[in-house]
């Protein structure tokens, strides 16, 4: 009943409860869109305003905005969602507008915007606008720079957007559950003037981890470090849409770090520089040539390159991470005999396998029986056999025929004659040995120092 009181229209962080709104209120709120797929949706172009290219979010899309009075309007809703990580598993998150993480929100430099943000979880959030140049009033963090935003309440963000760039959302309360939950987005600001930075194609994504048991649905929000799913975007190799483009185009891909562990980035058949952290874009003299760009933790990396036809790994360089969920603490059984263990544990356990003897490179094959609601360890099919990835990985697929402004996966490369890594069938050659080591100390004419030989 207070919150009429608190209704302070343009100052600020203005309270709405969503009871008490009156009809001509209501009508002041855009209607917030709501997504009920994990695929990538394609780029939106601008509805109204400076013209500007827009991105494409990996398994995500654009949050749709309306202008009013020269404001851009958005309606963030932060709400419980189902989100897919990869046919066969879906975990229960928290995010924004019905996914997790949330639509990307795109705007220009100098644009006035205006975020009505409406809590439909069971606790209060707030929103802090990560990397955005703002008043400190707007700035999100619970307590410091507003009450939270408490369940059923919406609140108004108002700010003008300074500087183009790539920024991320995400809550500044209750963080560590929040967060462990999903609840995060990217916000792209596009440079004034088109032609500066452009790009042909511009992917964005976030790097979140969860911790959720075989088996289950919702994360241990409680778990600080020893995560098991490794996600872009909320979703999991093969689950992850491949990136498309075309032979030539300049692409440019954006990743934001909100896991609680460094990403080491790694990109094949390409070298690329860094041209924008959260902090802003890197003028050209200051960047390097790289492969891997490490994204550490509350960073964001965007990297460029001239797109070179094949199919191209896109993967978190730490290998736990390009896993999905699997026991921890399995022993090591490379070159272990299992053979004779086994016999006997399967007069007990009939299901037992052994395996690991030779490596785990037989799980990606293997069809274990697995608890409901849980991907494989490592998993996807590729035109020569098993992937045996999971988790932070994806391909970039670049192709000589793909139009331009298409996104639709074009399949598997067709490599030109003679440029595929072959199977040899001749002769083993034989082995080169190395010239015998002298044998006998006669040969040996040992020399000391300062001239004391001969004694
Ligand atoms: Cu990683």
């Amino acid at each position: 009943m207070t919150n009429r009181r608190d209704f302070l229209l343009g100052a600020g962080a203005a309270v709405l409860s969503a009871g008490l709104v009156s009809r001509v209120q209501a009508a002041g709120i855009p209607e917030a869109k709501i997504q009920d797929k994990p695929g990538t949706e394609g780029p939106l172009a601008p509805q109204d305003g400076r013209p500007y290219q827009p991105v494409v979010t990996l398994n995500g899309w654009t949050l749709p905005y309306r202008m009013k009075n020269g404001v851009k309007e958005f309606h963030l809703v932060a709400e419980p969602v189902v989100r897919e990580f990869a046919p066969g598993m879906t975990a229960h998150l928290w995010g924004y507008n019905g996914q997790s993480p949330g639509p990307t929100i795109e705007c220009v430099e100098g644009d006035r915007i205006r975020i009505f943000v409406t809590n439909k979880l069971p606790e209060h959030t707030t929103i802090h606008w990560h990397g955005v140049l703002l008043p400190s009033g707007m700035d999100g963090v619970g307590g410091v720079s507003q009450p939270q935003i408490k369940p059923g309440q919406t609140f108004v963000y108002e700010f003008t957007m300074k500087k183009s760039g790539t920024f991320m959302y995400h809550p500044h309360a209750d963080e560590m559950v929040q967060m462990a939950m999903g609840m995060m987005g990217f916000i792209v600001v596009h440079p004034k003037n088109p032609d500066f930075m452009r790009v042909d194609r511009d992917f964005v994504f976030l790097l979140s981890a969860y911790d959720i048991d075989p088996g289950s649905y919702t994360p241990r929000v409680s778990e600080m470090t020893d995560f098991n799913l490794w996600t872009f975007n909320s979703r999991v190799f093969p689950g992850i849409d491949p990136m498309v483009a075309r032979t030539g185009d300049k692409v440019r891909v954006r990743v934001g770090n909100l896991t609680m562990t460094n990403h080491p980035i790694h990109l094949h058949g390409h070298d690329f520089e860094v041209t924008c952290t959260d902090g802003g874009w890197v003028p050209k003299s200051a960047r390097w040539p790289e492969v891997t760009t490490d994204v550490a933790v509350g960073q964001m990396r965007a990297f460029e390159f001239t797109a070179v036809a094949g199919d191209w790994a896109i993967h978190c360089h730490k290998s736990h991470h390009t896993m999905n969920a699997m026991g921890h603490n399995l022993p090591t059984m490379i070159g272990v005999p299992q053979q004779e263990l086994a016999k006997k544990i399967r007069k007990l356990t009939p299901d037992y396998m052994d395996m690991g003897s030779k490596g785990m490179a037989d799980m990606g094959e293997m069809e274990m029986p697995l608890p409901d609601n849980t991907l494989p360890m490592m998993t996807g099919q590729g035109p020569f056999g098993p992937v045996e990835m999971g988790g932070m990985f994806t391909l970039l697929k670049v192709r000589d025929k793909q139009a331009r402004g298409d996104y639709t996966d074009p399949g598997w490369y067709e490599h030109p004659p003679r440029t595929v890594a072959w199977l040899y069938e001749g002769e083993e050659p034989e082995a080169i040995k190395a010239a015998p080591a002298p044998t006998s100390g006669h040969d040996l004419k040992v020399r000391k120092p300062t001239g004391h030989e001969g004694h």
